[in-house]
């Protein structure tokens, strides 16, 4: 269960960061379920390296991290595998409950910034960005939105299909035709796989390109992000890996002309100083704001058992 998650995760069967954090902590739950034995080192063992495995299938959203160690919370407190297999299930359930609840909370904050008139911009596949702007739909504000295709994976066309099911009227773009189109944008509304200390946005490769053009046009960003993308490894200093993938997912091996390289990226990192907002479900905050919360809500994370 625990590997047929993180394959699933890995192979991006079950992708976006907040849906990633679900699973990761489900198959927890599953795991601590289904445990079958009587020996408390021995599951408390498992525990840990099904954290590690589920953990290693994505490296760069720190929701995934969050959700799989909410569920270890307290279990080294628990003295029998009854106690730890509860408090597991208990976690779980308890951080999908709040992921959930924080992405509804998200979209009804969200859809205040949007009003008639408003010419929006999305870039890649965000659950949390797009249920703002189907809610603002939804209160009948009249609007448009530009989605970008997002390569390599073209999850744009998951954002395009949602959108168009909703009745949100939407173009298509390709991701180079973001800054001809910014000059008719008035916000630009993107997700987050992870938030540092400071404020800065890692999120799908191009949404550093997308933010440039927006300051450039002076174009509000704000970002759609339940506070567990907050990093708490960022507050002692830590760098966001990064995660890098196949160059199949570019081009077939076979059509790249000897000696050249590719370098794949996925995820690119916006500064603080060009976002304007961020939406969590706790309300609208500054990127500046985001250290007091990291401290107050998750600094537990930082400090706690490893
Ligand atoms: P929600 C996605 O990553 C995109 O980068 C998106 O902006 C982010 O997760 C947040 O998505 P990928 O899994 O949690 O497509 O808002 O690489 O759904």
């Amino acid at each position: 269960m625990v590997t047929d998650t993180a394959q699933k995760i890995t192979d991006m069967t079950i992708r976006g960061a907040g849906r990633i954090a679900r699973a990761g902590a489900a198959a927890m739950r599953d795991y601590a379920r289904a445990y079958p034995g009587d020996d408390l080192e021995d599951f408390r063992k498992g525990l840990k390296e099904s954290a590690d495995i589920l953990i290693a299938s994505r490296p760069t959203a720190v929701s995934l991290w969050n959700g799989v160690h909410a569920t270890l919370l307290g279990v080294e407190d628990a003295d029998t595998v009854d106690g730890v297999r509860a408090v597991v299930i208990r976690n779980a359930d308890a951080f999908i409950t709040r992921s959930e609840g924080a992405v509804k909370a998200i979209a009804r904050i969200g859809a205040n910034r949007i009003e008639d008139g408003d010419v929006i911009l999305t870039h890649c596949n965000s659950s949390a960005a797009i249920g703002a702007i189907i809610e603002a739909h939804r209160q009948g504000k009249r609007f448009r939105v530009y989605a970008t295709e997002s390569r390599p994976w073209r999850q744009g066309l998951l954002t395009v299909r949602d959108l168009s099911e909703a009745g949100v009227d939407v173009t298509l773009i390709i991701d180079s035709v973001v800054n001809s189109v910014m000059k008719h944008v008035t916000k630009v509304f993107v997700g987050a796989d992870t938030i540092t200390s400071h404020g800065a946005l890692i999120n799908k490769v191009g949404t550093s390109m997308v933010a440039l053009a927006a300051h450039e046009a002076r174009v509000q960003l704000y970002v759609c992000s339940e506070t567990y993308k907050f990093s708490p490894m960022t507050l002692s200093g830590e760098m966001v890996k990064i995660e890098e993938r196949e160059v199949s997912e570019i081009i077939a091996p076979g059509d790249l002309p000897e000696g050249v390289r590719v370098f794949n990226p996925v995820f690119d990192c916006t500064p603080a100083s060009h976002i304007d907002g961020i939406i969590t479900e706790l309300g609208l905050m500054a990127p500046a704001a985001v250290y007091g919360v990291m401290v107050s809500q998750l600094g537990y994370s930082v400090f706690g058992e490893e």
